[in-house]
């Protein structure tokens, strides 16, 4: 052989080099974009996140009562699945558009509230919201708990979670009586509602009180601006094929929600009222074009009980930080509702969510697909199920029933019902 077709030879291996390395790059590249258009720089920080120096940092910065963290899950698990890159088509007509765009991750992670004890109701919930979602995204999760997290839970947990895991305990003063609260009547309170849902239960009133008031001046919340809230037991029915933390920054949303309803009166009897003493004394803090007649039908005066399900929730820390929810809090958490009545965390944030926020800066998150039970939402149009490969029954979705309050947030809003949706009320 010729010395010339030798280096041809050379030439062409290193040109098909250089091609298989283009090839290799570009693929990865596609792969972190994913379907919603997340640029390359979101899979490299979170790799980062996830595997780095910094993750240990932000493990450890956490005192006493936060335990460290584990290594996740390497980027390949979550960047390898055929369907991801198969299905780049950005975002479908039925997502929700992002008006501006945000560089970057936005700060946010997801939240759930948990006992020991709940592990196994749990890893379903994580395992669906990774698939879905965060396999892509590889947000936080920060786990909280009223007692340690044994080791058991840390492990099952971070093996499934695709970004930082972060654990932590419950100082004792959100998760007891204040000193202003009589035991006494608490405990006589739990035995005349005994025959109301969770209306003898101690613990269930310590979880609504935190869930209301402190869950977001956790020490491990603080770096956050967005959470999702994640219960023991839920489903995601439908792929989520957009950040939407990124869409809430992006759209001035600050409250994002799956299901409403009514809320049972017996475990509110005075909430509105106290609600209304605290409103005289703080006008200032009810925005103009609020949500108010989403809750009242007859402007104030009384209270629908409409609320948002707080099972699910994904929305801006700085609601809850605000000067106005802190100040109700403080008002409703001395008026003694949440042990001398049942006030659950629902009905709280969305009374305050209504009167705080803009009925604009609220977010139905129709295309999730949702289970807590006994209540579906599950996208009425089959078109969007089909597009993100929802595995629920339409028939079963809550959103158009009568009993929802989310047809009467759609007149609020002048927002456009699916077609057809008459056929799923009733
Ligand atoms: N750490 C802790 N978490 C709790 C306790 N009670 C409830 N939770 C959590 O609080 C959330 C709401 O409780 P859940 O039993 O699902 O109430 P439901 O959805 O209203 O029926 C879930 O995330 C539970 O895991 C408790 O006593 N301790
Ligand atoms: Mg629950």
């Amino acid at each position: 052989m010729s010395s010339r077709s030798n280096a041809r030879i050379v030439r062409f291996l290193l040109l098909a080099l250089f091609l298989i390395s283009c090839g290799y790059i570009l693929s990865r590249g596609s792969t972190y974009g994913g379907p919603s258009g997340l640029n390359i720089k979101d899979g490299q920080k979170a790799t980062e996140v996830a595997n780095g120096p910094s993750k240990q940092g932000s493990g450890g910065k956490n005192s006493v009562s936060n335990e460290p963290v584990k290594p996740a899950a390497p980027a390949e698990d979550v960047s390898s699945s055929p369907k991801d890159s198969s299905k780049g088509s950005g975002l479908s007509s039925d997502s929700p558009t992002e008006k501006t765009s945000v560089d970057g991750k936005v700060k946010a992670t997801f939240v759930t509230l948990a006992r020991n004890s709940d592990l196994m109701s749990l890893l379903g919930s994580i395992r669906q919201v990774e698939d879905r979602f965060n396999r892509r995204y590889h947000y936080d999760w920060v786990f909280l708990n009223d007692e340690p997290f044994d080791e058991e839970f840390k492990a099952a947990t971070s093996a499934l979670v695709s970004g930082t895991t972060k654990y932590g305990l419950i100082p004792k003063e959100e998760w007891s009586f204040p000193e202003w609260i009589s035991e006494e009547k608490a405990a006589l309170t739990r035995e005349n509602m005994k025959n109301i849902i969770y209306g003898a239960s101690k613990s269930y009133r310590f979880m609504c009180r935190y869930e209301s008031g402190f869950f977001w001046r956790h020490e491990l919340m603080k770096d956050y601006e967005y959470y999702w809230r994640v219960e023991p037991d839920i489903q995601i029915y439908c792929d989520i094929d957009y950040d939407v933390f990124k869409f809430m920054k992006n759209n001035n949303k600050k409250y994002g929600f799956t299901i409403t309803l009514p809320e049972y009166k017996d475990t509110i009897p005075t909430l509105w009222d106290t609600t209304k003493k605290f409103i005289e004394q703080n006008k200032q803090y009810v925005v103009p074009n609020n949500l108010l007649e989403w809750i009242s039908d007859d402007n104030g005066k009384t209270y629908n009980g409409c609320h948002f399900w707080s099972n699910f929730e994904v929305a801006s820390l700085d609601l809850w930080r605000s000067e106005a929810y802190r100040a109700y809090f403080d008002h409703l958490d001395h008026s003694g509702g949440f042990f001398y009545e049942r006030w659950g965390d629902a009905p709280v944030h969305s009374i305050a969510a209504a009167l705080f926020l803009q009925k604009d800066q609220v977010h139905f998150f129709n295309d999730v697909g949702y289970y807590h039970v006994p209540f579906h939402n599950c996208p009425i149009s089959t078109e969007t199920r089909l597009k993100k490969n929802c595995v629920c029954d339409p028939n079963a979705d809550f959103t158009w029933k009568d009993y929802s309050c989310t047809a009467k947030f759609h007149t609020i809003n002048n927002l456009p019902r699916p077609q057809g949706w008459e056929k799923f009320a009733g």
